[in-house]
């Protein structure tokens, strides 16, 4: 800068002395390590329900989430974060809405209610201009929150892509399914594979196509999935990718699929796709996750892309967590999402 001052005396006086102090006050006054992102206005929803998990404790993730300051921390990222509460249930819908298949899974009525209202409350903050930030809970949270990202693009016959980062593909159909939870399944019913209530959801036949789907750190996959990937093609890079390639070149190729042809991508983010060493709190985790640096990268990238329609972060279970290293991954993720930058 003081060579460029030197350099610029030489020329024109006044030029030469604006142009440094404008860039010094752009240095001592713009917001430390942020990308240029702060137009971007948010949109926090909790979801707090766990009753689509095997594992109790993840419905207290929006809270503990807030009570460590999330939502004043995110405001030093991005200016503009409204906080909209947790989603409100509406009435136990008829019995009659739901498919043979449907009726398999466990807690049905309730995690029905738990979806729609999400998904209607997902809508309403895009149509308030926000980007979406939803805060589990269990994964079944994302049939409710993609569903309503799906139709508001709808209305401009614009497709959504996903993002899914996760040890579990979560793909199981209620037929493949082990448990019958719906958390493992919310990619199933996105993507058309079930008839019935769920799909409905969606004001389209389906709310993605799997075309525009890209898992990232999967290495816990049940059979059904696995045959569901292959026969559908779905691009999926499991933690063998991320390990040979790095996380740089898997993160562009997600992006590159769930861009393609779309208006942008929901990163769904399961924190179980972390390491267990690192984020423990979680109720299904599984060895040989990210590392600290990798999931980082992977929300620089993510933030850098500008394609982001909707960010969810589930599977935070406080109960699980030990001395708090869990939340403070799950707010130090969410502000890199937002555009925090290490320089
Ligand atoms: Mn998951």
């Amino acid at each position: 800068m003081f060579l460029e001052f030197a350099a610029s005396t030489k020329r024109d006086f006044v030029r030469g002395l604006v142009t440094p102090i404008a860039r010094l006050s752009k240095v001592i006054f713009r917001r430390d390590n942020v990308m240029n992102h702060s137009s971007t206005k948010y949109g926090l929803l909790g979801f707090p329900s766990d009753i689509g998990a095997t594992v109790s404790g993840s419905k207290e993730g929006p809270r503990v989430l807030r009570e460590h300051g999330l939502i004043d921390i995110l405001r030093r990222v991005v200016p503009d974060v409204h906080d909209y509460g947790d989603i409100t249930l509406g009435d136990t819908p008829n019995d009659g809405i739901f498919s043979a298949e449907e009726r398999t899974i466990r807690n049905l009525h309730d995690v029905y209610r738990a979806d729609k209202a999400l998904c209607e409350a997902t809508k309403k903050v895009l149509e308030d201009g926000r980007t979406p930030i939803i805060l589990g809970g269990d994964h079944s949270l994302s049939l409710g929150s993609i569903s309503g990202v799906s139709n508001f693009y709808a209305r401009h016959a614009e497709n959504v892509g996903v993002i899914w980062v996760d040890a579990h593909p979560d793909i199981n159909t209620p037929a493949t399914s082990p448990s019958g939870n719906l958390f493992g399944m919310p990619l199933a019913f996105l993507g058309g594979l079930v008839p019935g209530a769920f799909q409905k959801l969606s004001d389209r036949d389906k709310a993605i196509d799997f075309k525009n789907l890209a898992f990232i750190a999967l290495r816990d996959v049940d059979e059904g999935e696995r045959s569901l990937i292959r026969e559908r093609g779905i691009t999926a890079f499991s933690m063998r990718d991320v390990d040979l390639r790095g996380m740089g070149a898997v993160v562009n190729d997600a992006i590159r699929v769930a861009t393609a042809g779309t208006k942008g991508f929901v990163l769904s983010f399961d924190l179980d796709a972390c390491d267990p060493l690192l984020a423990p709190g979680t109720g299904t985790p599984y060895r040989g996750g990210l590392t600290f640096r990798e999931s980082h990268l992977l929300m620089e990238l993510i933030a850098e892309s500008r394609k982001l329609l909707s960010l969810e972060l589930v599977e935070f279970n406080p109960l699980l967590d030990k001395g708090g290293q869990t939340v403070e991954i799950a707010i130090s993720l969410l502000e890199t999402a937002l555009g925090r930058t290490i320089l």
